[in-house]
C-alpha cells in the first residue's frame, strides 16, 4: 500500500475522541518498560465494528467473544511480558474474564452472604477466585496490564497505527500479536448516512412537506403512485392531502396562504404514511449496502509502523481445506513473522503456526486419555468439533510457542547488528 493511499485513509476516516489521552498512556508504559529492558506485546482483541451511520444505531459485527485475547493476555504476563490489551469495548478481558459473560446466570452467583452482612466468593470457587485475584493485583500494581477500548475498525485502525509507531524504543522486544476479528469491508465516510437509516420514505415526504409544498406534492404523488397497487383506501386520502394543500393544481399550494394548509395536509400526511409503512410495499423494501475494501495495513505495519519487532497475526477461516492455504498466503503477502491458523469450530481444540522457512506445526489440547489418533486428527482438521470440552485452554501452549519465536527473534537481530 503507497503513503498515500495510508494518508488518504487515515485523513477520510476520523479518529477515536479518546486517541490522544491513549497515545499518551501508551506512550508512558512503552517507555517505562523499554528501560526496565521488558518486553511488550500489543494484543489486539475482540470482533471490529461497521458502522452503516454516523450517528450509528445499525453497524455490522465480527465475530469474537475476546476470548482468545484475553486468555492470552493471561499466559503472556505469565511468561514475563507487559501487555498493552487493545481489545473491543465490553468483550472479554484478562482475569474478569473468568467471572464476567456467563452465558447463564451472572457473576453475583460466584458470590454468598457472609451471615454479618458482608458478602464472600462462595466457598467451592473461593481458592481459584483468589489465585485470579492475585495475578490480576500483581498485574495492575506492577503496571502489566494497560487496557486500551476500540469499537469500530476505524477506531481500531488508528489505534494500532499510533500505538505501533510507539513500540520503536523496545526494538526487537517488542511484539505485536493481532488476535482481532477485523472486518475486511467498511462503508467510507462520504458514503456515510448522517442518520438512522430509514426502512420507509415516510420522514421524507412529512419533512419536505412541512417545508416546501410543490416538492412535498411531488413526493405524495410519488407515494401515491406507489400506494396505488396496495390501498386504495390510502390512495382517496392521499388525493385528499394534494386537494386540501391549496391551489388545487398539480404543484401544491402557493407561499401565501400554506399555513393552515401545510399544517393540515401534515396530519392528513401522517394518517397516510402511517397506513403507508403497514403495505406490504414498504415492508418489502430491501436495503442494499454497498461496502469498500478496508485497505490492507499489515504490510505498512511491517515496514513503517514497527520495523523491528515480531508481528504475529491470527488467520480464521470457516473451510477446512483452505486454511492453511490462506495462512501462507497471508505469510507471502505482508513478509511478517507468523500466522497462526485456526478453524472457528475448532478454535479451542488446534490451531496452526505457519512462519517462514518452518514447517507448519499443529498445536492440540491433550486428550483426556491417550493420544488423538491419525482418525481423530483427521476429523478435526475437517472442522469436526470433540464431543467433550477441551481438558485446557489452548493459549497455554500458544503463548509458551509464540515466545519461542519471538527469541529467535530476538536472537536473529541480535546477530544482525553485532
Ligand atoms: C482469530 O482468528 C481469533 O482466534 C478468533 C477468536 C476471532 C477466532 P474468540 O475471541 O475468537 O476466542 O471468540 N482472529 C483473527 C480473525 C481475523 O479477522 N483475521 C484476519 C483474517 O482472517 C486477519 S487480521 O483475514
Amino acid at each position: 500500500m503507497s503513503a498515500t493511499e495510508e494518508d488518504v485513509y487515515f485523513s477520510t476516516n476520523p479518529p477515536p475522541r479518546n486517541l490522544d489521552a491513549h497515545v499518551e498512556q501508551a506512550r508512558s508504559f512503552i517507555d517505562a518498560h523499554a528501560a526496565a529492558g521488558r518486553r511488550v506485546v500489543l494484543l489486539t482483541s475482540g470482533g471490529t465494528t461497521v458502522p452503516l451511520e454516523r450517528q450509528t444505531v445499525r453497524f455490522i459485527d465480527n465475530f469474537s467473544a475476546g476470548t482468545r485475547g484475553a486468555t492470552s493476555a493471561e499466559y503472556f504476563l505469565e511468561a514475563g511480558y507487559a501487555v498493552i490489551f487493545l481489545h473491543r469495548e465490553f468483550s472479554l478481558v484478562p482475569y474478569a474474564r473468568h467471572y464476567s459473560h456467563a452465558t447463564t446466570g451472572s457473576f453475583l452467583d460466584f458470590l454468598e452472604a457472609d451471615g454479618r452482612g458482608g458478602v464472600r466468593p462462595r466457598s467451592d470457587v473461593r481458592d481459584k477466585m483468589s489465585m485470579v485475584l492475585a495475578a490480576y493485583r500483581r498485574a495492575r500494581d506492577e503496571n502489566l496490564l494497560l487496557t486500551i477500548p476500540f469499537v469500530t475498525i476505524g477506531d481500531y485502525l488508528h489505534e494500532l497505527r499510533a500505538i505501533s509507531r510507539l513500540m520503536a524504543p523496545l526494538g526487537p522486544r517488542g511484539l505485536l500479536y493481532l488476535a482481532a476479528a477485523v472486518s475486511d469491508f467498511f462503508v467510507p465516510p462520504d458514503r456515510m448516512a448522517e442518520h438512522k437509516i430509514q426502512s420507509t420514505d415516510a420522514v421524507k415526504h412529512r419533512k419536505k412537506n412541512s417545508t416546501t409544498s410543490s416538492s412535498s406534492n411531488n413526493n405524495n404523488n410519488n407515494n401515491n403512485n406507489n400506494n396505488n397497487n396496495n390501498n386504495n383506501n390510502n390512495n382517496n386520502k392521499n388525493k385528499e392531502v394534494n386537494d386540501a394543500s391549496g391551489s388545487g393544481n398539480d404543484n401544491g399550494n402557493e407561499s401565501g396562504d400554506s399555513t393552515t394548509s401545510s399544517s393540515r395536509s401534515i396530519s392528513k400526511e401522517e394518517e397516510v404514511f402511517d397506513n403507508f409503512d403497514a403495505t406490504s410495499a414498504a415492508r418489502s423494501k430491501s436495503l442494499v449496502i454497498d461496502l469498500d475494501p478496508v485497505p490492507k495495513f499489515l504490510k505498512t505495519l511491517v515496514d513503517g509502523w514497527a520495523p523491528e519487532g515480531m508481528i504475529a497475526s491470527y488467520k480464521l477461516e470457516t473451510d477446512p481445506s483452505i486454511l492453511v492455504h490462506k495462512a501462507r498466503h497471508s505469510l507471502a503477502r505482508y513478509q511478517h513473522h507468523l500466522v497462526i491458523g485456526n478453524l472457528l469450530a475448532t478454535r479451542k481444540w488446534e490451531v496452526v503456526f505457519v512462519s517462514p522457512g518452518r514447517e507448519d506445526r499443529w498445536l492440540r489440547v491433550p486428550k483426556r486419555r491417550g493420544e488423538w489418533s491419525d482418525d481423530e486428527v483427521r476429523s478435526l482438521q475437517a472442522g469436526e468439533v470433540p464431543r467433550e470440552e477441551p481438558l485446557m485452554e489452548l493459549e497455554a501452549l500458544i503463548i509458551p510457542a509464540v515466545r519461542d519465536l519471538h527469541d529467535a527473534h530476538i536472537q536473529q537481530n541480535q546477530q544482525k547488528t553485532a
